[in-house]
């Protein structure tokens, strides 16, 4: 029997299912295969006919070994920003990620133009991950993004880097830092299973007492440290989806876009709704903010005129001088209240001042 319409909207998988592509935003500690990552997630996806839309936003990568729809360096030449700036290469990556979020509108664009025929975007940031997580233009890139598109974090994390269990807390905490600071759906991708598998960080995540015996032949302070952070860590752990992943083989693909169907209905369920109720917060008190602003301002004009004892043709006379020491500085309020203003709309057809509408 055939599907309504309906039903095949519902049938079809959560990334399928959206008019905009999801935007996979690649972060992890350098060198944990981040571009290697991206570069098997696409070509995997090209084998399945799903060519996803490739941007590349690391400035001083020597080489991009994917199909990138848009290289930052096209844009920006890192070498020639830090020899401008004279700045040393962290400063010279931030300076040309500033420089491209100047342009990100024109990138929302050509993703916007590839809805159609794209259920992914994926953009693969630079080693130095602070770079892209606690700078402004990252916050833009990322905040834009989640505002027009279903946004995912993907986390890279090295499996062969984190047997240690304190290198592992230190890439968990950090993680965990940027889970709640861009509260998006967020999936952890253990890579480079075909060396070594991720079970052991698994283990760790869910028995805490597993985690203790693997820290307990160090007793430095940083493994007490870790053992504490391990418990306050677990609420964290709780409802974190981790993938296991090889960008070398491509093993765990198919699981990595299971969750990223998940991350998307949590996308849609969670962050919208808490977005929009900020939105609307937002709105409210910036309406308040204005309110508040146009009564003072109102109160303190009427103030001034009763001292002065004037008259309502002077009052308007002197409004320029009156606007110009009262503290309400915006076009908006100054509008609001001209057209609230009984005094001065009388005062216009006094002076017989007409304003003709336009047909
Ligand atoms: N065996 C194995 N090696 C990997 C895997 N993923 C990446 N590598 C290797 O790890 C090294 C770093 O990989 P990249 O993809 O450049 O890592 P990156 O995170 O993009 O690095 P930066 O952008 O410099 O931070 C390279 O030598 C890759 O070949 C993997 O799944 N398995
Ligand atoms: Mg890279």
């Amino acid at each position: 029997m055939a599907m309504s319409v309906d039903e095949a909207k519902l049938d079809a998988k959560p990334i399928e299912r959206h008019k905009k592509p999801v935007c996979l935003i690649v972060l992890g500690m350098a060198g944990s295969g981040k571009t290697s990552f991206v570069q098997q997630l696409t070509a995997r996806l090209h084998s399945k006919n799903k060519p996803p839309y490739v941007i590349n936003l690391d400035p001083a990568c020597k080489e991009v070994p994917y199909p990138a729809n848009i290289d930052i360096r096209d844009t920006v030449n890192y070498k020639e920003v830090m020899k401008q700036y004279s700045l040393g290469p962290n400063g010279g990556i931030v300076t040309s990620l500033n420089l491209f979020a100047t342009k990100f509108d024109q990138v929302i664009q050509l993703v916007e133009k590839r809805s159609a025929n794209t259920d992914i975007a994926i953009f693969d940031t630079p080693g130095q991950i602070e770079v892209f997580t606690w700078s402004a233009s990252g916050t833009i890139i990322t905040e834009t993004l989640a505002a027009l598109f279903p946004t995912v974090v993907v986390y890279v994390m090295d499996t062969v880097r984190s047997v240690n269990p304190v290198t592992f807390m230190s890439n968990m905490l950090y993680a965990c830092s940027i889970l709640y600071k861009l509260k998006l759906p967020f999936i952890v991708v253990m890579n480079k299973i075909d060396v070594v598998k991720h079970d052991y960080a698994l283990e760790w995540m869910r028995d805490f007492d597993a985690f203790e015996s693997a820290l307990n032949s160090d007793s430095s302070y940083n493994a007490n440290l870790s053992r504490s952070l391990s418990l306050t860590l677990d609420e964290f752990y709780k409802d974190l989806t981790a993938v296991g992943f090889s960008a070398v083989t491509g093993e765990g693909f198919d699981e990595f876009l299971s969750a990223v169907d998940a991350a998307v209905i949590e996308y849609e369920t969670d962050y919208c709704p808490e977005h929009d109720r900020l939105k609307k917060l937002q709105a409210e008190a910036s309406a308040n903010e204005k309110h508040r602003q146009l009564n003072e301002f109102e109160a303190d004009y009427e103030e001034e005129s009763r001292q002065a004892g004037v008259s309502t043709r002077t009052r308007v006379s002197h409004q320029n001088e009156i606007l110009l020491r009262n503290r309400a500085n915006s076009v908006s309020i100054l509008v609001q209240w001209l057209c609230r203003n009984k005094v001065f709309l009388e005062a216009l057809d006094d002076l017989k001042i007409q304003i003709t509408p336009t047909e």
